[in-house]
Protein backbone atom coordinates (compact mmCIF):
# COMPACT_ATOMS: atom_id res chain seq x y z
CA UNK A 1 0.00 0.00 0.00
CA UNK A 2 1.63 3.42 -0.65
CA UNK A 3 0.76 6.55 1.96
CA UNK A 4 0.24 9.69 0.87
CA UNK A 5 0.63 12.64 3.28
CA UNK A 6 -1.48 15.00 3.31
CA UNK A 7 -3.17 18.14 5.60
CA UNK A 8 -6.26 19.45 6.87
CA UNK A 9 -7.51 22.34 7.61
CA UNK A 10 -8.95 22.30 11.31
CA UNK A 11 -9.77 25.83 12.00
CA UNK A 12 -9.28 29.49 10.15
CA UNK A 13 -9.50 32.12 13.25
CA UNK A 14 -8.50 36.09 12.69
CA UNK A 15 -6.53 36.86 15.65
CA UNK A 16 -4.66 40.84 16.63
CA UNK A 17 -1.24 40.15 17.46
CA UNK A 18 1.30 43.72 17.37
CA UNK A 19 -1.44 45.76 16.58
CA UNK A 20 -1.96 43.87 13.54
CA UNK A 21 -4.85 41.52 12.41
CA UNK A 22 -3.46 38.22 11.43
CA UNK A 23 -5.17 35.08 10.11
CA UNK A 24 -4.25 31.89 12.56
CA UNK A 25 -4.80 28.55 10.69
CA UNK A 26 -4.38 25.06 12.58
CA UNK A 27 -4.02 22.42 10.23
CA UNK A 28 -3.56 18.65 11.09
CA UNK A 29 -1.63 16.10 9.55
CA UNK A 30 -3.62 13.17 7.63
CA UNK A 31 -1.63 10.28 6.07
CA UNK A 32 -3.92 8.66 2.83
CA UNK A 33 -3.09 5.24 3.04
CA UNK A 34 -4.33 3.83 -0.14
CA UNK A 35 -4.40 -0.10 -0.41
CA UNK A 36 -3.08 -1.32 -3.89
CA UNK A 37 -3.53 -4.91 -2.21
CA UNK A 38 -8.10 -3.43 -1.96
CA UNK A 39 -7.75 -2.38 -6.11
CA UNK A 40 -6.22 -5.88 -7.11
CA UNK A 41 -8.46 -7.73 -4.87
CA UNK A 42 -11.95 -5.81 -6.42
CA UNK A 43 -10.64 -5.76 -9.80
CA UNK A 44 -9.32 -9.51 -9.82
CA UNK A 45 -11.33 -11.64 -7.45
CA UNK A 46 -14.61 -9.60 -6.77
CA UNK A 47 -15.87 -10.45 -10.01
CA UNK A 48 -15.84 -14.12 -9.51
CA UNK A 49 -17.91 -14.24 -6.75
CA UNK A 50 -20.33 -11.61 -8.60
CA UNK A 51 -20.37 -14.79 -11.60
CA UNK A 52 -20.99 -17.13 -9.15
CA UNK A 53 -23.69 -14.89 -7.25
CA UNK A 54 -25.69 -14.46 -10.96
CA UNK A 55 -25.01 -18.39 -11.47
CA UNK A 56 -27.55 -18.76 -8.71
CA UNK A 57 -30.21 -15.85 -9.77
CA UNK A 58 -29.39 -17.73 -13.01
CA UNK A 59 -30.79 -21.42 -11.57
CA UNK A 60 -33.17 -20.07 -9.37
CA UNK A 61 -36.48 -19.82 -11.97
CA UNK A 62 -35.81 -23.49 -13.06
CA UNK A 63 -35.19 -24.79 -9.95
CA UNK A 64 -38.67 -23.45 -8.58
CA UNK A 65 -40.37 -24.63 -11.75
CA UNK A 66 -39.03 -28.37 -11.55
CA UNK A 67 -39.09 -28.85 -8.01
CA UNK A 68 -42.57 -27.89 -7.29
CA UNK A 69 -43.84 -29.54 -10.26
CA UNK A 70 -42.23 -32.67 -9.34
CA UNK A 71 -43.60 -31.94 -6.10
CA UNK A 72 -46.89 -31.80 -6.97
CA UNK A 73 -46.78 -34.26 -9.47
CA UNK A 74 -45.91 -36.47 -5.96
CA UNK A 75 -49.71 -36.06 -5.26
CA UNK A 76 -50.13 -39.19 -7.15
CA UNK A 77 -54.20 -39.46 -7.26
CA UNK A 78 -56.91 -36.95 -5.87
CA UNK A 79 -59.35 -39.40 -4.23
CA UNK A 80 -56.48 -40.23 -1.34
CA UNK A 81 -55.42 -36.38 -1.65
CA UNK A 82 -58.94 -36.06 0.01
CA UNK A 83 -58.76 -38.44 2.74
CA UNK A 84 -55.27 -37.60 3.95
CA UNK A 85 -53.94 -34.48 1.62
CA UNK A 86 -55.91 -31.79 3.12
CA UNK A 87 -55.07 -32.41 6.74
CA UNK A 88 -51.01 -33.29 5.53
CA UNK A 89 -51.18 -30.11 3.50
CA UNK A 90 -52.55 -28.05 6.63
CA UNK A 91 -49.80 -29.39 8.66
CA UNK A 92 -47.39 -28.77 6.58
CA UNK A 93 -48.40 -25.23 6.14
CA UNK A 94 -48.64 -25.19 9.92
CA UNK A 95 -45.52 -26.22 11.00
CA UNK A 96 -43.75 -23.71 8.06
CA UNK A 97 -45.76 -20.91 9.56
CA UNK A 98 -44.50 -21.62 13.00
CA UNK A 99 -41.32 -21.94 11.63
CA UNK A 100 -41.18 -18.75 9.95
CA UNK A 101 -42.58 -16.99 12.55
CA UNK A 102 -39.76 -18.23 15.19
CA UNK A 103 -37.37 -16.99 12.65
CA UNK A 104 -38.51 -13.80 11.95
CA UNK A 105 -39.27 -13.24 16.21
CA UNK A 106 -35.85 -14.95 16.63
CA UNK A 107 -33.84 -11.97 14.06
CA UNK A 108 -36.29 -9.29 15.13
CA UNK A 109 -35.46 -9.28 18.98
CA UNK A 110 -32.04 -10.09 18.99
CA UNK A 111 -30.65 -8.33 15.78
CA UNK A 112 -27.61 -9.45 14.91
CA UNK A 113 -27.10 -7.24 11.66
CA UNK A 114 -27.95 -4.24 13.66
CA UNK A 115 -24.32 -3.77 15.40
CA UNK A 116 -22.89 -2.36 12.46
CA UNK A 117 -22.27 1.21 12.31
CA UNK A 118 -23.10 3.50 8.97
CA UNK A 119 -19.62 3.42 7.50
CA UNK A 120 -18.98 -0.16 7.50
CA UNK A 121 -22.83 -0.53 6.29
CA UNK A 122 -22.16 1.41 3.57
CA UNK A 123 -18.39 -0.18 2.72
CA UNK A 124 -20.82 -3.35 2.79
CA UNK A 125 -23.49 -2.15 0.64
CA UNK A 126 -20.95 -1.02 -1.56
CA UNK A 127 -18.67 -4.25 -1.64
CA UNK A 128 -22.07 -6.47 -1.84
CA UNK A 129 -23.55 -4.64 -4.79
CA UNK A 130 -21.55 -5.28 -8.23
CA UNK A 131 -22.78 -1.07 -8.77
CA UNK A 132 -21.46 1.37 -6.85
CA UNK A 133 -24.88 2.92 -6.43
CA UNK A 134 -26.08 0.21 -4.36
CA UNK A 135 -28.16 2.69 -2.26
CA UNK A 136 -31.15 0.99 -0.99
CA UNK A 137 -34.26 3.01 -0.18
CA UNK A 138 -36.65 0.22 0.33
CA UNK A 139 -39.29 2.47 1.57
CA UNK A 140 -39.19 4.76 -1.55
CA UNK A 141 -40.21 1.39 -3.31
CA UNK A 142 -42.97 0.39 -0.88
CA UNK A 143 -44.74 3.97 -0.63
CA UNK A 144 -47.90 4.84 -2.14
CA UNK A 145 -49.35 0.78 -1.98
CA UNK A 146 -52.05 -0.05 -0.79
CA UNK A 147 -52.83 -3.21 1.99
CA UNK A 148 -53.50 -5.39 -0.20
CA UNK A 149 -50.86 -4.54 -2.99
CA UNK A 150 -49.04 -7.81 -2.32
CA UNK A 151 -51.98 -9.83 -2.61
CA UNK A 152 -52.24 -8.21 -6.29
CA UNK A 153 -48.41 -8.55 -6.69
CA UNK A 154 -48.94 -12.30 -6.48
CA UNK A 155 -50.47 -13.08 -9.48
CA UNK A 156 -48.24 -12.47 -12.79
CA UNK A 157 -50.14 -11.21 -16.08
CA UNK A 158 -47.05 -12.30 -18.15
CA UNK A 159 -45.13 -15.10 -17.23
CA UNK A 160 -42.41 -14.56 -19.26
CA UNK A 161 -41.95 -11.05 -17.94
CA UNK A 162 -42.45 -12.36 -14.46
CA UNK A 163 -39.70 -15.19 -15.41
CA UNK A 164 -37.23 -12.80 -16.23
CA UNK A 165 -37.26 -10.45 -13.39
CA UNK A 166 -35.62 -11.50 -10.44
CA UNK A 167 -38.60 -9.32 -8.23
CA UNK A 168 -41.20 -11.53 -9.81
CA UNK A 169 -40.29 -15.19 -8.66
CA UNK A 170 -43.42 -15.31 -6.22
CA UNK A 171 -45.75 -14.64 -9.37
CA UNK A 172 -43.50 -17.45 -11.15
CA UNK A 173 -44.59 -20.18 -7.97
CA UNK A 174 -48.24 -18.71 -8.33
CA UNK A 175 -47.89 -20.05 -11.57
CA UNK A 176 -46.74 -22.91 -10.75
CA UNK A 177 -48.74 -24.04 -8.23
CA UNK A 178 -52.04 -23.13 -10.52
CA UNK A 179 -50.47 -24.80 -13.52
CA UNK A 180 -50.25 -28.13 -10.86
CA UNK A 181 -53.43 -28.42 -9.70
CA UNK A 182 -54.55 -28.18 -13.42
CA UNK A 183 -51.67 -31.09 -13.55
CA UNK A 184 -53.95 -33.17 -11.36
CA UNK A 185 -57.23 -31.78 -12.44
CA UNK A 186 -56.45 -33.75 -16.10
CA UNK A 187 -56.95 -37.61 -16.72
CA UNK A 188 -53.59 -39.49 -15.69
CA UNK A 189 -53.07 -40.49 -19.80
CA UNK A 190 -52.97 -36.59 -20.78
CA UNK A 191 -51.10 -35.42 -17.35
CA UNK A 192 -48.50 -37.80 -17.68
CA UNK A 193 -45.88 -36.84 -20.58
CA UNK A 194 -46.09 -33.81 -18.72
CA UNK A 195 -44.94 -35.27 -15.02
CA UNK A 196 -42.63 -37.18 -17.29
CA UNK A 197 -40.94 -34.28 -18.25
CA UNK A 198 -40.96 -32.29 -15.31
CA UNK A 199 -39.72 -35.24 -13.42
CA UNK A 200 -36.45 -35.51 -15.97
CA UNK A 201 -35.98 -31.64 -15.97
CA UNK A 202 -36.05 -31.73 -12.13
CA UNK A 203 -33.00 -34.26 -12.47
CA UNK A 204 -30.83 -32.09 -14.64
CA UNK A 205 -31.29 -28.99 -13.20
CA UNK A 206 -30.18 -30.67 -9.52
CA UNK A 207 -27.23 -31.33 -12.25
CA UNK A 208 -26.44 -27.88 -12.81
CA UNK A 209 -27.10 -27.03 -9.16
CA UNK A 210 -24.18 -29.72 -8.45
CA UNK A 211 -21.94 -28.34 -10.91
CA UNK A 212 -22.77 -25.01 -9.29
CA UNK A 213 -21.90 -25.59 -6.13
CA UNK A 214 -18.21 -27.08 -7.32
CA UNK A 215 -17.69 -23.45 -7.86
CA UNK A 216 -18.52 -22.56 -4.77
CA UNK A 217 -15.15 -22.54 -2.80
CA UNK A 218 -13.75 -20.13 -5.24
CA UNK A 219 -16.88 -18.14 -5.24
CA UNK A 220 -17.65 -18.08 -1.69
CA UNK A 221 -13.78 -17.19 -1.29
CA UNK A 222 -13.91 -14.17 -4.07
CA UNK A 223 -17.15 -13.21 -2.03
CA UNK A 224 -15.25 -13.21 1.26
CA UNK A 225 -12.18 -11.56 -0.04
CA UNK A 226 -14.36 -8.74 -1.51
CA UNK A 227 -15.89 -8.46 1.78
CA UNK A 228 -12.81 -8.02 4.12
CA UNK A 229 -11.22 -5.80 1.45
CA UNK A 230 -13.91 -3.17 1.19
CA UNK A 231 -15.40 -3.26 4.73
CA UNK A 232 -12.21 -2.66 6.99
CA UNK A 233 -13.63 -3.75 10.23
CA UNK A 234 -14.52 -6.95 12.12
CA UNK A 235 -17.93 -5.89 13.27
CA UNK A 236 -19.13 -8.00 9.59
CA UNK A 237 -17.51 -10.85 11.63
CA UNK A 238 -19.24 -10.62 14.95
CA UNK A 239 -21.99 -9.75 13.05
CA UNK A 240 -22.19 -12.77 10.85
CA UNK A 241 -21.54 -14.96 14.15
CA UNK A 242 -24.72 -13.72 16.16
CA UNK A 243 -26.49 -14.34 12.68
CA UNK A 244 -25.45 -18.00 12.56
CA UNK A 245 -26.21 -18.36 16.46
CA UNK A 246 -29.95 -17.15 15.55
CA UNK A 247 -30.79 -19.85 12.86
CA UNK A 248 -28.98 -22.29 15.34
CA UNK A 249 -31.37 -21.72 18.09
CA UNK A 250 -33.87 -21.37 15.79
CA UNK A 251 -33.70 -24.39 14.70
CA UNK A 252 -32.59 -26.40 17.69
CA UNK A 253 -35.90 -25.02 19.24
CA UNK A 254 -37.80 -26.62 16.21
CA UNK A 255 -36.51 -30.18 16.91
CA UNK A 256 -36.19 -30.56 20.29
CA UNK A 257 -39.29 -28.42 21.54
CA UNK A 258 -41.61 -27.84 18.91
CA UNK A 259 -41.78 -31.48 17.01
CA UNK A 260 -41.64 -33.99 19.71
CA UNK A 261 -44.54 -31.47 21.61
CA UNK A 262 -46.60 -31.86 18.87
CA UNK A 263 -45.53 -35.83 18.50
CA UNK A 264 -46.51 -36.31 22.15
CA UNK A 265 -49.47 -34.14 22.71
CA UNK A 266 -51.28 -35.82 19.49
CA UNK A 267 -50.21 -39.18 19.59
CA UNK A 268 -49.21 -40.00 23.51
CA UNK A 269 -45.77 -41.12 22.72
CA UNK A 270 -42.77 -40.83 24.53
CA UNK A 271 -39.92 -37.88 24.32
CA UNK A 272 -37.24 -40.52 23.69
CA UNK A 273 -38.77 -43.16 22.25
CA UNK A 274 -39.40 -40.33 19.16
CA UNK A 275 -35.97 -39.42 19.10
CA UNK A 276 -34.31 -43.29 19.71
CA UNK A 277 -36.79 -43.80 16.07
CA UNK A 278 -36.07 -40.92 14.33
CA UNK A 279 -32.36 -39.87 14.91
CA UNK A 280 -30.43 -42.24 12.40
CA UNK A 281 -32.66 -40.32 9.61
CA UNK A 282 -31.56 -36.87 11.07
CA UNK A 283 -28.00 -38.21 11.32
CA UNK A 284 -27.78 -38.65 7.94
CA UNK A 285 -29.71 -35.54 6.78
CA UNK A 286 -27.30 -33.72 9.14
CA UNK A 287 -24.30 -35.71 6.96
CA UNK A 288 -25.79 -35.49 3.52
CA UNK A 289 -27.83 -32.13 3.49
CA UNK A 290 -30.45 -33.49 1.46
CA UNK A 291 -33.48 -34.50 2.24
CA UNK A 292 -33.87 -36.27 -0.79
CA UNK A 293 -30.96 -38.65 -0.07
CA UNK A 294 -32.40 -39.41 3.33
CA UNK A 295 -36.19 -39.82 2.36
CA UNK A 296 -35.42 -43.58 2.11
CA UNK A 297 -34.50 -43.99 5.73
CA UNK A 298 -36.56 -41.27 6.81
CA UNK A 299 -39.60 -43.72 5.54
CA UNK A 300 -37.99 -46.41 6.84
CA UNK A 301 -37.30 -45.21 10.58
CA UNK A 302 -41.12 -43.58 10.42
CA UNK A 303 -42.55 -47.11 9.47
CA UNK A 304 -40.39 -49.56 11.29
CA UNK A 305 -39.63 -47.75 14.30
CA UNK A 306 -42.30 -44.95 14.78
CA UNK A 307 -45.69 -46.60 13.79
CA UNK A 308 -46.53 -44.92 11.08
CA UNK A 309 -48.45 -47.27 8.49
CA UNK A 310 -46.62 -47.72 5.17
CA UNK A 311 -49.64 -45.95 2.80
CA UNK A 312 -50.01 -42.70 5.12
CA UNK A 313 -45.68 -42.61 4.88
CA UNK A 314 -45.33 -43.52 1.48
CA UNK A 315 -47.59 -40.24 0.57
CA UNK A 316 -46.83 -38.04 3.10
CA UNK A 317 -43.19 -38.23 3.34
CA UNK A 318 -42.21 -38.14 -0.60
CA UNK A 319 -44.30 -34.81 -0.59
CA UNK A 320 -43.27 -33.71 2.24
CA UNK A 321 -39.26 -33.90 1.80
CA UNK A 322 -39.98 -31.78 -1.64
CA UNK A 323 -42.59 -28.67 -0.64
CA UNK A 324 -42.23 -29.14 3.54
CA UNK A 325 -39.07 -27.40 4.67
CA UNK A 326 -39.59 -25.77 8.00
CA UNK A 327 -35.67 -25.85 8.67
CA UNK A 328 -35.16 -23.78 5.09
CA UNK A 329 -37.87 -21.47 6.29
CA UNK A 330 -36.97 -20.56 9.09
CA UNK A 331 -33.24 -20.07 8.11
CA UNK A 332 -34.73 -17.56 5.16
CA UNK A 333 -36.54 -15.77 7.37
CA UNK A 334 -33.58 -15.22 9.70
CA UNK A 335 -31.12 -15.05 6.86
CA UNK A 336 -33.55 -11.94 5.22
CA UNK A 337 -34.10 -10.02 8.30
CA UNK A 338 -30.22 -9.95 8.85
CA UNK A 339 -29.16 -8.59 5.83
CA UNK A 340 -31.98 -5.71 6.01
CA UNK A 341 -30.92 -5.36 8.92
CA UNK A 342 -26.64 -5.24 8.10
CA UNK A 343 -27.59 -3.14 4.91
CA UNK A 344 -29.85 -0.36 6.95
CA UNK A 345 -33.24 -1.37 6.44
CA UNK A 346 -35.96 -0.70 8.71
CA UNK A 347 -38.78 -3.54 8.25
CA UNK A 348 -42.16 -2.46 9.14
CA UNK A 349 -44.67 -5.32 11.07
CA UNK A 350 -46.15 -5.49 6.82
CA UNK A 351 -42.69 -6.03 5.55
CA UNK A 352 -42.00 -8.68 7.94
CA UNK A 353 -45.66 -10.28 7.32
CA UNK A 354 -44.65 -10.49 3.61
CA UNK A 355 -41.15 -11.47 4.18
CA UNK A 356 -42.89 -14.38 6.32
CA UNK A 357 -45.22 -15.44 3.44
CA UNK A 358 -42.44 -15.05 0.49
CA UNK A 359 -40.46 -17.20 3.20
CA UNK A 360 -43.39 -20.02 2.96
CA UNK A 361 -43.34 -20.04 -0.75
CA UNK A 362 -39.99 -19.98 -1.28
CA UNK A 363 -39.28 -23.19 1.37
CA UNK A 364 -42.01 -24.52 -0.89
CA UNK A 365 -40.18 -24.25 -3.81
CA UNK A 366 -37.08 -25.51 -2.29
CA UNK A 367 -35.78 -28.04 -3.88
CA UNK A 368 -34.11 -31.16 -1.60
CA UNK A 369 -30.61 -31.15 -2.44
CA UNK A 370 -27.81 -29.35 -0.73
CA UNK A 371 -27.76 -25.51 -0.73
CA UNK A 372 -30.72 -24.97 -2.42
CA UNK A 373 -32.17 -22.89 0.44
CA UNK A 374 -30.01 -20.73 -0.39
CA UNK A 375 -30.54 -20.61 -3.96
CA UNK A 376 -34.19 -19.54 -2.85
CA UNK A 377 -33.15 -16.89 -0.26
CA UNK A 378 -32.29 -14.85 -3.95
CA UNK A 379 -35.86 -14.84 -4.66
CA UNK A 380 -37.10 -13.52 -0.84
CA UNK A 381 -34.68 -11.29 -1.17
CA UNK A 382 -34.88 -10.05 -4.77
CA UNK A 383 -38.79 -9.85 -3.54
CA UNK A 384 -37.89 -7.64 -0.85
CA UNK A 385 -35.48 -5.47 -3.03
CA UNK A 386 -33.59 -6.12 -5.88
CA UNK A 387 -30.76 -4.00 -4.45
CA UNK A 388 -30.25 -7.03 -1.44
CA UNK A 389 -29.54 -9.88 -3.26
CA UNK A 390 -25.80 -9.32 -3.35
CA UNK A 391 -26.47 -9.59 0.57
CA UNK A 392 -26.10 -13.02 0.02
CA UNK A 393 -22.19 -12.80 -0.25
CA UNK A 394 -22.21 -12.24 3.26
CA UNK A 395 -23.58 -15.14 4.38
CA UNK A 396 -22.39 -18.07 1.93
CA UNK A 397 -19.33 -18.62 3.66
CA UNK A 398 -21.44 -20.09 6.55
CA UNK A 399 -24.03 -21.57 4.71
CA UNK A 400 -22.93 -25.10 4.52
CA UNK A 401 -23.22 -25.82 8.37
CA UNK A 402 -26.28 -24.17 8.06
CA UNK A 403 -27.80 -26.05 5.55
CA UNK A 404 -27.17 -29.55 7.10
CA UNK A 405 -28.82 -28.29 10.22
CA UNK A 406 -32.00 -26.86 8.49
CA UNK A 407 -32.00 -30.18 6.46
CA UNK A 408 -32.63 -32.35 10.04
CA UNK A 409 -35.22 -29.82 10.79
CA UNK A 410 -36.75 -30.57 7.35
CA UNK A 411 -37.14 -34.13 8.31
CA UNK A 412 -38.12 -34.11 11.34
CA UNK A 413 -41.08 -32.11 10.29
CA UNK A 414 -41.95 -34.31 8.12
CA UNK A 415 -41.52 -37.98 10.44
CA UNK A 416 -44.08 -35.41 12.66
CA UNK A 417 -46.58 -34.53 10.07
CA UNK A 418 -46.75 -38.26 9.37
CA UNK A 419 -47.08 -39.51 12.32
CA UNK A 420 -50.10 -36.68 13.15
CA UNK A 421 -51.69 -37.80 9.71
CA UNK A 422 -51.10 -41.37 10.90
CA UNK A 423 -52.75 -40.97 13.77
CA UNK A 424 -56.22 -38.66 12.32
CA UNK A 425 -56.62 -41.55 10.13
CA UNK A 426 -55.75 -44.35 12.69
CA UNK A 427 -53.17 -45.64 11.08
CA UNK A 428 -50.49 -45.33 13.53
CA UNK A 429 -49.17 -48.56 15.19
CA UNK A 430 -48.72 -49.34 18.91
CA UNK A 431 -45.37 -48.19 20.04
CA UNK A 432 -43.23 -51.29 19.98
CA UNK A 433 -39.50 -51.44 20.97
CA UNK A 434 -38.00 -54.68 18.66
CA UNK A 435 -36.83 -57.02 20.78
CA UNK A 436 -32.75 -58.11 20.02
CA UNK A 437 -34.27 -61.84 19.00
CA UNK A 438 -36.95 -60.14 16.55
CA UNK A 439 -33.75 -57.39 15.10
CA UNK A 440 -32.07 -60.60 14.88
CA UNK A 441 -34.24 -62.78 13.74
CA UNK A 442 -35.56 -59.54 11.07
CA UNK A 443 -38.92 -59.91 12.34
N1 LIG B 1 -30.58 -28.91 1.89
C1 LIG B 1 -32.03 -28.73 1.67
C2 LIG B 1 -32.73 -30.05 2.01
O1 LIG B 1 -32.32 -31.05 1.49
C3 LIG B 1 -32.57 -27.64 2.50
C4 LIG B 1 -31.94 -26.33 2.15
O2 LIG B 1 -30.99 -26.24 1.36
O3 LIG B 1 -32.40 -25.35 2.73
O4 LIG B 1 -33.71 -30.01 2.78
Amino acid sequence: STVERDVEVVNKSMVVENGKVVEKVEVTEVTKEFHTGREFVVNWIKPFGIIFINALKLIAVPLIIASLLKGISDLKDLSRLSSMGGRTIALYLFTTGVAVTLGLFIATIIGPGKGIDADTRDALIAAASSDAAGKIDIANEQKGKGPLQPLIDLVPENLFAAAGDNRAMLQVIVFVLFFGIGLLLVPPAVSKPVKDFFDSLNEIILKLIDLIMLAAPVGVFALLAALVAETPSLQVFYALLMYCLCVIAGLVLLIFAFYPSLMMIFTRRGYGWFFRGLSPAQLLAFSTSSSAATLPVTMERVEEHLGVDEEVASFVLPIGATVNMDGTSCYQAVAAVFICQAFGVDLSIGQLISIGLTCMLASIGTAAVPSAGIVMLVIVLGQISPTLVPGIALIFAVDRILDMLRTVVNITSDATVSMLVAKSVGKLGEPHEKTWDEYYHHK
